[in-house]
């Protein structure tokens, strides 16, 4: 099995993290969407959405970090990651649900993407009505985030890690680009923490650092 990845990606870091973290056996190869690799007609022919990541399993391809998280899981017989028992997993669907839907829509595409990619970038008054679109609704996302998805539990379905937590993490950690105070949400704060003592955190997270680093100087609009 292949994934195809940028390290840099904030899409491509939860199936690089769970990858590591529970020492799955797939090949990583490195797409270089910087230089553009990702609308190579080789790449495009493997998903027409010229977007990474993406998962090679024979000849069966999978687009969606979260579906390629649920696979890996299903396909590694990681039941705890990943519930077979109906609610629990039912659970664990919602949260990565959610994260990609309620929390994403706005925290990626009306905050921190507009901020730190060029091609995101909008025009003239364009770029602050979409930052005074995203900053109330990134505001109360957070909140419930804090406040009832993770509540006093350690993770995000409760007391267990799940891939929901290895995709949620990596999708909030996208704001560390633009400096996201997240000490005005303590239990995000701890969660963060939480997840960035797995082992394979630091080893999977060297580009995200350095991407943080280039962007440290730059002003940005924050929840
Ligand atoms: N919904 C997709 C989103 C994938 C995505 O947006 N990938 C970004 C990197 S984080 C990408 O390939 N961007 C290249 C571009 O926009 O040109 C997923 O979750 O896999």
């Amino acid at each position: 099995m292949k994934l195809y990845y940028h390290p840099v990606s904030i899409t491509s870091r939860p199936l690089a993290l769970f990858i590591a973290d529970q020492a799955l056996e797939v090949e990583l190869e490195v797409v270089d969407i910087l230089k553009g690799e990702h609308h190579s007609e080789a790449f495009a022919a493997k998903n027409p959405n010229k977007l990474v990541p993406l998962i090679e399993d024979g000849d069966f391809l999978l687009t969606e970090s979260s579906a390629m998280l649920k696979y890996l899981a299903d396909k590694h017989g990681l039941t705890g990651m990943y519930p077979t028992e109906l609610q629990a997993r039912a659970r664990v669907n919602e949260r990565m649900d959610w994260f990609n839907t309620g929390f994403y829509r706005e925290y990626g595409y009306h905050l921190v993407y507009p901020q730190i990619f060029p091609n995101h970038k909008r025009e003239g008054a364009a770029q602050q009505a979409i930052l005074d679109w995203g900053v109330p609704r990134c505001k109360e996302a957070l909140r419930v985030l804090n406040d009832h998805v993770l509540g006093d539990n350690p993770y995000v379905c409760g007391q267990s890690v799940t891939i929901a937590d290895f995709f949620g993490v990596c999708l909030v950690t996208a704001g560390e680009h633009i400096r996201v105070d997240f000490s005005a949400y303590p239990n995000i704060q701890a969660w963060i923490e939480r997840m960035k003592a797995r082992s394979s955190w630091a080893a999977t997270h060297a580009a995200h650092e350095g991407l943080r680093g280039m962007l440290a100087e730059q002003e940005f609009v924050t929840p």
